[in-house]
């Protein structure tokens, strides 16, 4: 199950960074940088490329996560809300980005749903769902409560096998509360309209199952209708917070065992507080999570949009650092970095109203939103996901642990889309070792970490996220606002002249099986493709035989030709500065940088004592003459690759160009 989860993760590449530890970290986008005027524009129409059918559906959770696992996610909604009992759906994404009108599953059961929750509970390798249910089949006279539908092999349950005891919930989270690597789940608890307090809940994972009630609550009481888990405190250990209709907002902390307190560390200075909907991010410090919440009034309040930020730490009780302009029934609220520079900008919605996207000013958000929706709809929530995979992005990090015993990392991107593998002390990590959710960049451990564990995280993120609302307006459908950054696909042609050569490609392939990338060389020109190990492409009979497989960036090949011929390699650029790891002995090495270079500048990484030459296909070389390094290659060129032959292990990493 486990590698099957890893090659459906891996298929959209059709790489395999398993064996790849150490290389391929960011590939950049070039055209998104090209200017601050272009970085400044929002990516977004007015109004959504595709609407669902309305049939009368309360929309309310939304989750975007993969179900059926076939690398594309899809869109799970909850309907009813406080009005109507109806189904949780799902429209399944059709490989393309794009979503049937009517969704392709529906739950047999009904319920007033609220908010959900996605991630795999019961670590099977399928995306599970939890719904909070507000109210009970009775109406606002009879409290609802929290159920699962658990994934079987792509389809969820079509009845949730998970139903806890009685309780108003509107949403839910899960997290990992007590830091052993599964999922828990938090839910808010109270019924505002009628003033109905309830103590917050967490029902911990027990072997993939939840008991009926809770194990964990608050000590006091409150009108939450939000929920979710951080580390605020920056302990290593996710906290729960809870946003609230009447009572203080509050944020209940693990401590340095990952219990979660029963009492609140911090309460929000405003004591009446009329929030909807709570979103967590590195707003203004890397450190501490800011939280937003959107006001909602209602019942009461201003209507604003509130930022809490935590500079140096949590505090007994803060008021808000920043707030929006009056704007009235808030809801949905998502921080993402719409404009791809580095910071959070800030998206919101309300009922009755558009969609608004703020970007980041100072240490809060414009006053003057620089886009606002053509829409005006009942919005609940609002999330982000990569839905047509247009633009995504390797990444690697690699963390230098400091603190003892810690459960949660975070990963340096708001949102991402996938995590392809968790390496710690050069081990890949089982499945089954940690844990995270759709949406949230944390990652939490099974077995603590401490003080000298070097973990390395190879994860995906998007440049062209795509928004998708829910709306609980029976007469109008969900929206999807497709992100309109140009994925820019780069090529190189490679020239083969007869003889011997070396190459090497700054354009990753988007199909990576060697028989794929020379396809357009397999003929009577081509004697044989060799790699550094000595495994060949050649033609065995009648038949060319692969035995090198999928093409690495970081490697060069060496091309034994007949005639003169080319071929192109079609894909997206590798960041120049990736890391090329060498080793004590002979191997081919790619060319990352875009243009010709000083070969002397250009390895001027390996210059040293562990290297012995760096050779071209022409058999010029870098060597040492005496006390001197010589220059005989002149200049490097894109498509190129080099002979390098090193005394002892060292890291290749060509200068920075000016790219942008
Ligand atoms: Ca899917
Ligand atoms: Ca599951
Ligand atoms: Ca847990
Ligand atoms: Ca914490």
């Amino acid at each position: 199950m486990i590698n099957n989860i890893y090659d459906i993760l891996y298929k959209k590449n059709k790489k395999n960074p398993m064996k790849k530890t150490l290389t391929l970290s960011v590939i950049f986008y070039f055209v998104l940088f090209t200017s601050s005027l272009i970085s400044q524009e929002i990516p977004f129409n007015t109004s959504p490329d595709w609407e669902s059918n309305a049939n009368g559906s309360i929309s309310t959770g939304l989750g975007l996560a993969d179900i059926n696992n076939d690398g594309w996610k899809d869109i799970i909604v909850a309907d009813g809300n406080d009005i109507h009992r109806q189904h949780l759906v799902v429209y399944y994404n059709q490989g393309d980005g794009t979503f049937p009108l009517d969704p392709d599953w529906e739950s047999s059961d009904i319920d007033y749903h609220g908010h959900l929750s996605c991630g795999d509970i019961d670590k099977d390798g399928w995306i599970d769902v939890a719904v909070s249910v507000y109210l009970g089949e009775g109406g606002f006279s009879d409290p609802g409560y929290v159920k699962v539908y658990y994934n079987n092999n792509g389809t969820l349950e079509s009845i949730p096998s998970f139903q806890s005891e009685q309780f108003y919930t509107f949403s839910c989270a899960l997290g990992d509360a007590d830091g052993d690597g599964d999922l828990d789940l938090a839910t808010t608890a109270g019924e505002p309209y009628n003033s109905i307090f309830d103590y917050g809940k967490i029902f911990y994972n027990n072997a993939g199952v939840f008991n009926n009630s809770d194990q964990w609550n608050s000590s006091i009481t409150m009108g939450s209708l939000d929920v979710d888990f951080a580390d605020m405190d920056a302990n290593g250990f996710l906290d729960v917070i809870f946003s609230c209709e009447e009572t203080p907002n509050y944020i209940y902390l693990a401590d340095d065992e990952g219990n979660i307190s029963n009492v609140p560390a911090w309460q929000s200075a405003e004591n009446l507080n009329f929030i909807n909907s709570i979103d967590i991010g590195f707003v203004n410090s890397l450190t501490y999570p800011s939280l937003i919440m959107t006001g909602n009034s209602q019942l009461g309040g201003e209507g604003k949009v509130r930022l809490y930020d935590f500079l140096s730490g949590i505090p007994s009780t803060s008021s808000a650092s920043w707030q929006s302009q009056n704007f009235g029934y808030g809801s949905g609220v998502l921080l993402a970095d719409v404009t791809n520079n580095g910071v959070l900008d800030l998206i919101y919605g309300g009922w009755w109203l558009p969609m608004k996207i703020a970007l980041k000013e100072g240490t809060g958000f414009q006053m003057n939103p620089s886009y606002t929706s053509s829409t005006n709809s009942v919005v609940e929530a609002i999330l982000m996901a990569d839905l047509d995979k247009e633009i995504i992005i390797n990444k690697q990090e690699v963390f230098q642990i400091e603190q003892e015993n810690i459960s949660v990392i975070y990963l340096e991107k708001q949102i991402i889309e996938n995590i392809v593998s968790v390496i710690k002390n050069g081990i890949s990590l089982n499945y089954n070792e940690f844990t995270s959710v759709s949406n949230r960049n944390w990652i939490s451990f099974n077995e603590n970490l401490n003080s000298g564990d070097e973990v390395i995280v190879n994860y995906e993120f998007s440049n062209d996220g795509d928004i998708v609302i829910t709306n609980w307006d029976s007469g109008k459908g969900n929206y999807i606002f497709y992100n309109t950054n140009e994925s820019t696909i780069d090529t190189i042609t490679i020239n083969l002249e007869t003889g011997f050569q070396f190459v090497s490609s700054r354009i990753i392939p988007e199909n990576p099986d060697l028989m794929i990338v020379l396809e357009d060389v397999l003929n009577e020109n081509l004697d044989f493709v060799r790699n550094s190990e000595g495994a060949m492409l050649r033609k065995i009979g009648p038949n060319w035989v692969n035995n090198i497989g999928d093409w690495k960036i970081d490697e060069g090949y060496l091309i034994k030709m007949f005639e003169n011929n080319s071929f192109e390699i079609v894909g997206i650029a590798v960041d120049p500065s990736t890391i090329i790891p060498v080793f004590a002995g002979f191997q081919f090495v790619s060319y990352f940088p875009e243009n010709s270079l000083n070969a002397l500048i250009a390895f001027s990484s390996l210059i040293g004592d562990s290297l012995d030459f760096i050779r071209n296909s022409k058999g010029e070389m870098i060597r040492k003459i005496g006390p001197n390094w010589v220059n005989g290659i002149g200049n490097t060129n894109p498509g190129e690759g080099y002979l390098i032959k090193m005394f002892s292990d060292g890291e290749l990493i060509y200068p920075a160009e000016k790219k942008y």
